[in-house]
């Protein structure tokens, strides 16, 4: 998971690194009283006063060797680190042409790890604009200037909108009613069980709705999970109105009094008008609390484009990414969030009940960045 990525932005990170350093070492050689503020100067100049005076006491003090110098040599240390820290309260600053061809190559290593062109635009501004011209101590640790400007640059672009899910259904009226829509084979029937499973854990009591009526054999697929979950299924025929099935699971739920619905809907390609209309009479109809678009991680690019089609469809809440355990580049998660302008909610890593795990920006960036 996001190995690529990680491997990319590691090895960036040192390059950047290693000529920030060089610009550093040019400010000491060329510059070496240069500093940002006149009252910065004085200051400094206050510091290193008194490791002036005592260097000055040591060019006058008895040759090496003897007792006298012996003793003062613990001092000179003393001096010496004075003088350092004086140096490292100094500032340099970063300028574009140190960095201009790494910046390019930053978004060539965010493309080929399937961050899609916009966001790896904005990123590599983000970047530029956090490094370019600012003033750093020449003691700051030039890794970490990298590092954090990647992290916030990232940040900003995943971590498009606040939705706090666990705390939305909670607070909302039961039944609360979620439409899972996306293509075929990207997960979305394995991951409406995986979301039933997890709300059963969490106390809630759960109703799924068959709604892909469309392709043959999925209805005896969401009752198997129905049934190996233990979770009341509502099922019409094949070639039924999936919204009529969505329609009557919400009805038995209120009748029932139970707290969640999840209805499953046939894949379709974002260019199938027809199942596209089919999709959105599914949600003008039953008006859901949510709708969550499903796609995989492994689609990358694709994956990106086909949010963005489905999003203007049937404007959705939120997506979720499966198959995140097969996918070492991790641009969709990146983009799918900045592209939508909706939140990553849920990632799938595996094909158990148990394998799917809360979207957390910082969770990301730590595996990133660790
Ligand atoms: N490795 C992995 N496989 C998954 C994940 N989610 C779903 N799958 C597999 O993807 C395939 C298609 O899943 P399905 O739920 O039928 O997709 P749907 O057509 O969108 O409903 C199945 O073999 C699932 O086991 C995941 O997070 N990781
Ligand atoms: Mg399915």
């Amino acid at each position: 998971m996001f190995e690529k990525l990680k491997e990319k932005l590691g090895g960036l990170k040192k390059i950047l690194g290693r000529d920030i350093e060089e610009t550093k070492k040019e400010a000491i050689k060329t510059e070496p009283v240069k500093k940002a503020e006149p009252a910065k100067e004085v200051e400094l100049a206050k510091q290193v006063e008194p490791a002036r005076q005592e260097v000055e006491a040591i060019k006058t003090t008895p040759p090496a060797g003897s007792p006298v110098a012996a003793a003062k040599e613990p001092e000179k240390i003393g001096i010496f680190d004075k003088i350092k820290a004086a140096v490292f309260e100094q500032e340099f600053i970063i300028e574009e042409k140190s960095l201009k061809d790494h910046l390019w190559e930053l978004e060539m290593a965010l493309l080929e790890s399937d961050v899609a062109l916009p966001v790896a635009e904005n990123i590599v501004e983000s970047v530029k604009s956090e490094l370019v011209g600012t003033r750093r101590k020449i003691g700051s640790d030039t890794g970490k200037i990298v590092e954090s400007a990647l992290r916030q640059a990232i940040s900003k672009v995943i971590s498009v909108d606040s939705f706090d899910f666990d705390a939305f259904i909670k607070k909302s009226g039961k039944p609360v009613s979620i439409v899972f829509v996306g293509v075929n084979g990207t997960g979305k029937t394995t991951t409406v069980a995986k979301m039933a499973e997890r709300f059963k854990e969490q106390g809630y009591s759960v109703v799924i709705a068959a709604g892909d009526t469309f392709r043959a054999g999925a209805i005896e697929q969401i009752e198997k999970h129905a049934d190996a979950l233990g979770i009341k299924l509502i099922k019409h025929q094949e070639g039924a109105d999936p919204a009529a099935v969505v329609y009557d699971a919400i009805q038995y739920a209120k009748a029932k009094h139970k707290d969640v619905v999840l209805a499953d809907t046939a894949g379709r390609m974002h260019t199938n008008i027809n199942l596209m209309d089919q999709l959105k009479k599914v949600c003008r109809v039953n008006k859901p609390d949510l709708i969550i678009f499903v796609d995989e991680a492994v689609a990358g690019n694709d994956a990106v484009e086909r949010a963005k089609l489905f999003n203007g469809a049937v404007p959705f809440n939120g997506s979720i990414l499966t198959k995140q355990d097969a996918d070492a580049k991790g641009g969709a998660a990146i983009s799918i969030a900045y592209t939508t302008g909706r939140p990553i909610l849920f990632l799938g890593i595996g094909q158990t009940y148990k394998d799917l795990i809360r979207f957390d920006p910082n969770w990301l960036l730590d595996r990133l960045f660790e």
